[in-house]
């Protein structure tokens, strides 16, 4: 039961007024609030420090769900030991992409003291020194969350949930008729029953021409879960900017300043106008296989970009200046630190795709442009390293 031309237009009116009303609206809500003062900080006047909803998806606290119980993180089946045929089932179709590149360490310059987006403590600028690792060359691809799922019968907190957030434009007309709540600051976002990593969009939806994507509706504890069975670990938020800059000094990107160098497309984030149009002019509109786009100096793909990636800090907007070795953020925290933007942020909204750039989630949350990858102090075993 599609909508006709001349309804696909009002309902689009309607939707961009709707949003309106609310970002207005919630500039009573104490946080987005204090994210809208950022954007006076502004050096340019640009709208890039409106919350992109990018940290708006903190799933609800509910005191009677015990979601994160370990006897419910893998399925009965695997927790009676019966993994056998699970993992003879394993399939070895797809190329694996779970080699890791050596990074030496060394001192780098982290955040900036000319920062886009003020209130997410992308400043000041300080030294900070780190001990040599491993890091992935890749997000974290569906292929390789198969193979995980495979051998030890996990099951993520979205499918434990039973939802996730989705972009309201990529939801099939079917499964939106259903949904009647939204992010009130983030109103493009809505909440899907049964979308998941193996339903991206819904239920109606599935992955399987999506196995080298990257994999999304992964909590932090689903990502951190993922890399201790790899036998790797989730990257400080240090170790990923000092990996994603790749050798450079202080520049907003991977390869350098300019957005398009060259006018060539060296990421996969969106174009046209948030969240009403999306020409997809770097030949993705949603995510893109984690192969794709050229490697920075260090050989790693789509570190900014694509999907954004947990690592294991927990948040806080306020650094120090003095100089730091291997820091690992604070002791404690609600939320978790996010790096690299996706392919919904768009300069006007979302101006994070940048390598000083940060966000935060809770460790429960997920949605459709949250991923990871991990990093390991020494290469495990039956992993190819890139570059040693
Ligand atoms: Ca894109
Ligand atoms: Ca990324």
């Amino acid at each position: 039961m599609g909508l006709h031309a001349n309804e696909k237009g009002l309902a689009k009116c309607l939707v961009f007024i709707t949003i309106c009303t609310l970002l207005i609206s919630a500039d009573t809500d104490s946080k987005v609030s204090s994210d809208s003062k950022s954007c006076g900080a502004e050096e340019d006047g640009e709208k890039s420090g409106k919350d992109c909803g990018c940290s708006a998806l903190n799933r609800q606290k509910n005191e009677d769900e015990d979601v994160g119980s370990a006897s419910k993180k893998y399925t009965a089946e695997f927790n009676n030991g019966n993994q056998e045929e699970n993992e003879q089932s394993a399939t070895n179709q797809f190329v694996r992409t779970n080699q890791m590149a050596f990074v030496k360490g060394g001192t780098f310059t982290m955040g900036t003291d000319e920062p886009v987006i003020y209130a997410d403590g992308e400043s000041p600028a300080r030294l900070v020194t780190l001990t040599s690792f491993y890091f992935d060359a890749y997000e974290t691809s569906n292929a390789e969350f198969d193979l995980f799922v495979r051998k030890t019968g996990y099951v993520t907190e979205a499918e434990q949930f039973g939802d996730s957030f989705v972009l309201e434009s990529r939801i099939s007309e079917e499964v939106k008729k259903d949904i009647s709540q939204a992010v009130a600051a983030a109103p493009w976002w809505l909440p899907v029953k049964g979308a998941d990593w193996r339903h991206p969009e819904g239920p109606d939806t599935d992955i399987n021409d999506r196995m080298d994507h990257p994999v999304i509706h992964i909590s932090w504890n689903d990502a951190s879960e993922f890399c201790r069975w790899a036998g790797k670990r989730l990257p400080t938020e240090a170790e990923w900017e000092y990996a994603a800059r790749g050798g450079l000094k202080g520049r907003l990107h991977p390869w350098g300043n300019k957005e398009l160098p060259k006018g060539e497309h060296r990421m996969n984030i969106w174009q046209g106008e948030f969240p009403i149009t999306n020409t997809a002019e770097d030949g993705y509109e949603g995510t893109c296989p984690v192969t794709a786009f050229a490697p920075n100096g260090y050989g790693l793909y789509n570190t900014v970009g694509n999907v954004w990636e947990w690592t294991s800090d927990w948040w806080t907007n306020r650094h120090s200046a003095e100089p730091q070795e291997n820091p690992k953020g604070p002791d404690n925290g609600t939320d978790k630190v996010k790096k690299g933007g996706s392919y919904m942020c768009h300069k006007s909204y979302c101006y994070r795709y940048r390598c000083a750039a940060r966000s935060q989630n809770s460790v429960d949350s997920s949605a459709a442009n949250l991923g990871f990858r991990c990093a390991a102090d020494k290469l495990p075993e039956g992993v190819e390293c890139t570059n040693c």
